[in-house]
């Protein structure tokens, strides 16, 4: 059948239309195809640990559950994520500072790509030998083997020249374009690399100081708090390094898709600040039931991560507000009305919508797992982990599936066709529905009592346990409808990869206008300084005095342990 494009009518060859030169192509798709592959192995390991703790499956005896959930742990969070993330950031700076990366960013870029990939091969072959199965918080005293903590230092500091390849095209536009305010897609990458930049230095001082010389044997013991004090310094500002560009979708390139305008210049990078000042010093709340942290910086940390709501409710009110203004100059009626207007056919618009759906209740969890007392109740339970389904798996992962639809064909010069545009939606559905199966039936059985990070057990038929059992059986179902989703996706990929019919005409890169009531945003929201200086401030007066009592307190350290 000869497939129609759907966008080629008159949206392909409007303003927007745009061609990438061959350079920032191959740079762009290498980062995405490296997220794709991690994809693929890191849903496969997501399956497998499920059924298995459903006692659907019995793993051979060479595969332990603990090694598949590193490896999906690793693969999905952390590298499917890193290499998206890069690669569209650097599109949206091709597409809005000039129509191309300069070669210093093309430079910093391919060394930041091999560097990571090198790391990521390290770590990904020790986890698949069992030589590392320590998750993807890689916790001391567990002991992997020193080259894992050397490839995830590798990933680190290739992910730094990401960052600079970012600065770099943005200085060289902010030199030729003086005293003008930047394009926001590129105001909100740099924001979000500066917030990488300062959470990467925790778990880059624990890794090098910490774990490589004690994994190499060059100390016998490590200091356990001070190693997850670290780690989460780093750990939860790393979960607004996966969050930002999808709010960059949201507010940069959505307003195109659905037809409506950005309605403010300043109140999104607003938002973005007060990311890069509150994302840092709240890392206790993952360590509200740890000892050696007094109970007053533990509270000041939950104060914080309250303040750190604030941006997504900025966020959800500015997203709703361009959808009632688009949908109204629609000519919407009444109340609701524009919410029909809405291009509920294009995947584009689907997707990240059902991402959106789905971080109103895992917000509302987030809240909860973050005050304090209500800690206690779920702390190291399967609520939690339906949280980060919710959060990261779901309006994070949703958002990335509705930009590759369209990055992919506008990189390799292809029809996003009909049919394809259908199988998004329908694979975004698929997602919503398994969602609801396995993180919805997380969080209630979570309230039950059943733990996280734990391979399937009866606990000796103790009843309490028992109870789990059948919503471990739903949770395995959603996770089959995860499965599926994850290879339509891939196979989204790889059809719009290679096989979609080409176009010579240039595809459209959606990037939204600027309604023209819009002010001119306030200077100082470009003064990088000031951010940056606000934000190290903040988290030295969140740590400096908790560092200070894990060193006093500091037991003599932990001997390695192998659980595994
Ligand atoms: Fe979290 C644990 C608190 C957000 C990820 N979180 C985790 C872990 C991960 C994670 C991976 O305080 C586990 C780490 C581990 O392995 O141990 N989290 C929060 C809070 C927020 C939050 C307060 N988390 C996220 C995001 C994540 C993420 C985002 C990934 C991307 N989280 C915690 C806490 C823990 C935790 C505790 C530790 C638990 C423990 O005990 O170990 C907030 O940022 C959430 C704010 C969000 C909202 C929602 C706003 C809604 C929006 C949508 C608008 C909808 C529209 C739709 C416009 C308030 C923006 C309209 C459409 C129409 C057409 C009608
Ligand atoms: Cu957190």
């Amino acid at each position: 059948m000869a497939e129609t494009a759907v966008y080629d009518r008159k949206a392909n060859i409007d303003s927007s239309s745009f061609r990438f030169q061959p350079e920032d192509k191959r740079l762009i798709l290498a980062h995405l195809s490296f997220a794709f592959g991690a994809l693929l192995i890191g849903t496969i390991a997501g399956l497998l640990q499920t059924l298995q703790r459903a006692g659907w499956i019995t793993l051979p005896p060479q595969i332990g559950y603990y090694q598949l959930l590193t490896a999906h742990g690793v693969l999905l969070a952390l590298v499917f994520t890193t290499f998206f993330i890069v690669g569209y950031f650097y599109s949206g700076l091709a597409r809005t500072l000039g129509g191309e990366l300069n070669p210093r960013a093309r430079v910093l870029g391919w060394i930041g790509f091999y560097m990571m990939s090198v790391g990521v091969i390290i770590a990904t072959a020790l986890i698949l030998v069992n030589e590392a199965t320590v998750l993807y918080t890689f916790y001391a005293p567990m002991e992997a083997s020193p080259w894992f903590y050397v490839g995830a230092a590798l990933l680190v500091v290739g992910s730094w020249f990401s960052a600079f390849a970012v600065f770099s095209s943005y200085l060289r536009w902010r030199r030729e374009h003086k005293g003008e305010s930047s394009p926001l897609f590129a105001f909100m990458a740099v924001a979000t690399m500066i917030l990488w930049l300062h959470a990467t230095l925790g778990v880059a001082v624990e890794v090098v100081f910490q774990l490589i010389p004690w994994s190499f044997g060059w100390v016998d013991r490590i200091n356990v708090s001070l190693s997850r004090t670290l780690f989460w310094y780093f750990g939860h500002a790393l979960v607004y390094f996966w969050l930002l560009p999808a709010y960059v979708y949201w507010y940069v390139n959505i307003p195109k898709i659905v037809g409506g305008k950005i309605f403010s210049n300043s109140l999104p990078r607003l938002t973005f600040l007060l990311f890069i000042l509150f994302s840092i010093p709240v890392g206790f709340h993952h360590q509200l039931n740890e000892p050696g942290i007094t109970s007053f910086w533990k509270f000041l940390q939950v104060i914080l991560t309250m303040m750190v709501v604030v941006p997504s409710l900025l966020t959800a009110f500015s997203i709703l507000a361009t959808f009632e203004l688009a949908g109204r100059a629609k000519g919407a009626k009444g109340l609701f009305g524009w919410i029909k207007k809405l291009p509920w056919k294009d995947a584009r618009f689907f997707s990240p919508v059902m991402a959106m759906l789905i971080f109103v209740p895992a917000g509302a969890g987030g809240i909860i797992l973050a005050s304090y007392q209500l800690n206690q109740t779920v702390h190291n339970t399967w609520f939690v982990t339906g949280h980060f389904h919710m959060t990261l798996a779901s309006t994070v992962v949703l958002t990335f599936f509705g930009i590759a639809i369209w990055l992919i064909p506008s990189l390799t010069g292809r029809k996003l066709t009909r049919n394809m545009n259908r199988l998004g939606i329908v694979q975004a559905i698929l997602w919503g529905v398994g969602m609801i199966f396995l993180s919805g039936t997380m969080h209630i059985v979570g309230l039950m009592g059943a733990p996280r990070r734990s391979a399937y057990a009866t606990y000796g038929n103790h009843e309490v346990a028992m109870a789990w059992l059948p919503y471990y059986d739903i949770i395995a179902i959603g996770a089959v409808f995860l499965f599926v989703g994850s290879l339509i996706e891939l196979y989204i990929f790889l059809h719009l990869m290679f096989v979609a019919p080409k176009t010579n005409e240039p595809v459209q890169y959606p990037i939204g206008d600027m309604a023209e009531t819009a002010k001119e945003p306030p200077r100082i929201l470009e003064r990088w300084s000031v951010w940056i200086g606000l934000s190290l401030t903040l988290s030295i007066i969140a740590y400096t005095i908790p560092f200070i009592s894990l060193f006093e307190h500091a037991p003599p350290g932990s001997l390695p342990i192998r659980t595994w």
